[in-house]
């Protein structure tokens, strides 16, 4: 029998209309001939689960603490909207089946055949006959159908990817899963995939070997961890991604209409957010903080340390038939990463491709660069640079460069220590000197010490308090329809963009950086109705 919980009643509401759907089970100590249809009847291997006669919408859920080792979980049936095909974890309470993990017991693990990073020389990091799973553009955890659900899954250890969403299908939601140790990505939405959702996964140690074709040594690898690749009205919410090797959080070629949102990304090696020729994306208030010359970093700074990617839009050739326009970064905190990015790449700018992003109300502290745009600014779609603050006493020049001015509007934003860049400084409504935030002694953090987005807040002295312009209407029309899944207390608001980082309204005259002064302390940024577990607390460390 199965014991329903306040969080299987959340999940019960997709069961209406279900009567051919099932709900399978599966243990360790299980038996593939059995039923499995209960705890006492589970089936035990994965096999199993990849090649049984699925129905549309039928639910597979794997006994939390069990673990199976080296088989690759394939998906291949479809859920419906109204009852998903739900892949989950279930443990045992008095006797009943219950859908989630326990307190101090492991998800579910499914665990390849890697052992990573490779520290050797290319190809020589892995034995590829037998590799789980058997090439790097491979899932451990693949789906192959619509309207997916894997929530609450380990996948780790994995010669490929973690969790992947195959071309051209559509409607997943990957939450509440752990995925480490992957040789390439850690979670992708595939190309042509539409109309996802990533939410609070943590992921950890993605890119630790492969790169096109082959696995090599880490130091070589550049996959991202979260991505997708021309796929479209996404979401990525609440993840947590921390020490890996590669990008953060990326949307490549041409994805468009995706919101990244919520997110945690703590020492990635390169860009921490990414996204190249895509257009009406949202990047907000996510929290990026960086791994300053420790092993998780990769570019050289004007300082002469070494910092990882901050928040970077571009317009790249090997995707040059699509534009970047209508973008906007706003409310993000960044910490020791690099900066605010843009630009085209030459081949794109010969094709007459326009790139177009507003960077709002975002604070920088000590970042490798403030803001950097590429000199193609004849290439620029209404690119708009206000509201920032950029402070940060290791970064004493070459932090900002914006040149020339034309198709530009920077204005009201606060340039810290930068006394004399004539880049930036200067223009309306700019202010300069110590910001006055919250914190004042930032030696401590580091990527196991991460401040908190309290940390960032500035004091009712600071002269970035009432110093902002007003942002209104400056988001553009975004088709998306996930309203009804965006469960957070941050709702896109799609014709307001003067919100502070914790999504409360902006003052009458509104402040620099992403929190306003007068806003009231909330702990986490989206509070997510996730089936089971994972709420990330963007004020804990
Ligand atoms: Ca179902
Ligand atoms: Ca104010």
């Amino acid at each position: 029998m199965k014991h329903i919980t306040c969080v299987a009643i959340i999940m019960s509401s997709f069961i209406v209309n279900t009567a051919m759907a099932t709900t399978y089970y599966v243990k360790p100590n299980g038996d593939d001939a059995a039923n499995g249809k209960s705890h006492a009847t589970a089936w035990k291997s994965i096999g199993q689960v990849n090649s049984f006669s699925a129905q549309t919408g039928d639910d597979v859920y794997f006994l939390a603490g069990g673990s199976w080792n080296k088989k690759q979980l394939s998906i291949n049936w479809n859920g419906t909207d109204s009852n998903r095909a739900i892949i989950g974890s279930y443990y045992m309470n008095n006797g009943n089946e219950t859908i989630g993990v326990p307190s101090g017991t492991n998800k579910p693990t499914i665990i390849g055949s890697y052992t990573g990073p490779c520290s050797g020389a290319a190809g020589s990091c892995i034995n590829t006959s037998g590799a789980v799973p058997s090439g790097g553009y491979a899932g451990l955890i693949q789906v192959n159908a619509n309207y997916v659900t894997i929530q609450n899954l380990r996948a780790q250890n994995s010669a490929g990817r973690g969790i992947v969403l195959n071309t051209n299908y559509h409607h997943a939601i990957f939450e509440g899963n752990e995925v480490y140790y992957t040789a390439g990505n850690s979670i992708i939405f595939n190309r042509g995939t539409s109309y996802n959702i990533m939410r609070n996964n943590d992921t950890s140690l993605c890119a630790i070997g492969w790169k096109q074709g082959d696995w090599i040594a880490v130091s070589k690898t550049w996959p991202t961890c979260n991505s997708a690749v021309e796929s479209h009205h996404n979401i990525f919410e609440g993840n947590y991604v921390h020490e890996s090797y590669g990008e953060g959080i990326v949307m490549l070629i041409g994805s468009s209409y995706n919101i990244v949102r919520g997110n945690k990304i703590v020492g990635v090696r390169s860009t921490n957010i990414y996204m190249d020729n895509g257009s009406n994306n949202i990047i907000e208030n996510n929290i990026l903080i960086g791994d300053r010359d420790g092993e998780y970093t990769y570019n050289n700074a004007p300082d002469g340390h070494k910092y990882g990617g901050g928040i970077d839009v571009k317009v790249e050739s090997y995707s040059k038939m699509y534009d970047s326009v209508n973008n906007i970064v706003r409310n993000n905190l960044l910490f020791r990463t690099g900066g605010l990015l843009m630009g085209l790449e030459p081949e794109a700018e010969l094709e007459g491709r326009k790139l177009g992003v507003k960077f709002l109300n975002n604070t920088l502290i000590e970042t490798a660069s403030y803001i950097k745009l590429n000199d193609d600014s004849q290439f620029y779609d209404s690119v708009e640079i206000a509201n920032n603050i950029f402070y940060g006493s290791l970064i004493a020049e070459n932090g900002c460069k914006i040149t020339p001015t034309q198709n530009v509007n920077v204005h009201h934003n606060h340039w810290g220590d930068l006394q004399n860049d004539a880049d930036c400084i200067g223009n309306s409504g700019d202010t300069t000197g110590n910001p006055k935030l919250s914190r004042t002694n930032w030696d401590s953090v580091s990527i196991t010490n991460i401040p908190s987005a309290d940390d960032f807040k500035p004091k009712s002295d600071s002269p970035v308090i009432n110093s902002a312009k007003a942002q209104t209407n400056s988001v553009f029309s975004l088709e998306f329809n996930h309203a009804n899944e965006l469960t957070g207390n941050c709702n896109i608001d799609l014709t307001e963009a003067s919100k502070d980082f914790f999504c409360n309204n902006r003052d009458a005259t509104p402040d620099m950086g992403a929190i306003d002064q007068n806003s009231i302390s909330i702990t986490s940024v989206v509070t997510i109705d996730a089936p089971v577990g994972l709420t990330l607390t963007f004020s804990s460390n």
